[in-house]
């Protein structure tokens, strides 16, 4: 077994610079590394988004992932980043006592005001049975900096929200809140996370696009259901429900 004492049933491991931490937790995993590692650098020189994008990852931000061995249905296993985001809300609000309060955008953005101040990176080896051998959930949250103008979008920082806090203290806060949270979802899935979910999201009500594989597709957003999946009110009527893809809010 690898690292030191965590805390809360976690172990870490520390880096000074890595390509991403998210390929050095997965060698690890593949490996056979027990669940409940966390390997954390203080910079990433190639550090990744989803569906290939890059993530801006300078000294003084937290870029730490984690392996889990899920034991759920692999079908649930992508729920898992919106029960990630969920812990890391909860801790910036304990952190900050209550001064931060982070919304939630499906289905792995944690945002303050609109701005975007994590992002969430899941990867899963398979079994070959069909089932999920490993996961490694990879965690950007920016803590002194935030890319501002260098992004399409709006973000912002822990420290741009009048939080002083090191990346180790934000890991260590996200390793309280995320220990409870990883116990419920392993007893009843996203099921029984989601009033908790709901009352964090972004843009309920409100009209978005998901962009997806087939084009995007405009409509109110109402609903996150209990498998995790977007529901979208479409201009007929229609309630129509996604498994993927990214909500850009109007
Ligand atoms: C994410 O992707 O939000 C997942 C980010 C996961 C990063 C962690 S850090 C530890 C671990 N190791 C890794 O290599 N990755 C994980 P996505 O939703 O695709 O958002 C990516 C987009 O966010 C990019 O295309 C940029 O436009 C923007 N971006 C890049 N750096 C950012 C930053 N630091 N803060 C906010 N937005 C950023």
């Amino acid at each position: 077994m690898t690292g030191t004492e965590l805390g809360h049933g976690f172990r870490l491991v520390e880096h000074a610079s890595v390509g991403s931490t998210n390929d050095l937790a997965r060698d690890l995993a593949e490996r056979g590394e027990p669940e409940g590692l966390f390997v954390r650098a203080d910079r990433q020189t190639s550090g990744r988004g989803r569906l290939g994008r890059s993530w801006e990852s300078p000294p003084g931000n937290l870029h730490a992932s984690l392996i889990l061995r899920p034991a759920r249905p692999p079908a649930e296993v992508a729920t898992l980043s919106l029960v990630i985001a969920l812990a890391l809300a909860q801790a910036v609000e304990r952190l900050s006592e209550g001064r931060v309060r982070p919304q939630l955008k499906w289905p792995n953005d944690v945002q303050v005001a609109g701005a975007k101040l994590a992002g969430i990176l899941l990867e899963m080896g398979a079994d070959g049975r069909g089932g999920c051998a490993w996961l490694v959930a990879g965690i950007g949250v920016n803590v002194a900096w935030a890319p501002g103008d260098a992004v399409p979008y709006r973000t912002t920082s822990l420290a741009a929200q009048g939080l002083q806090a090191t990346p180790r203290q934000v890991l260590e806060g996200l390793a309280a809140s995320m220990r409870p949270q990883l116990e419920r979802w392993q007893a009843g899935g996203f099921a029984a996370a989601r009033v908790d979910w709901l009352a964090r999201a972004a843009g309920l009500g409100r009209p978005v696009e998901l962009r997806q594989g087939e084009g995007p597709v405009s409509g109110i957003l109402r609903d996150v259901d209990r498998s995790g999946a977007l529901c979208l009110e479409l201009a007929s009527g229609e309630l129509t429900r996604f498994s993927a893809g990214e909500v850009v809010l109007a």
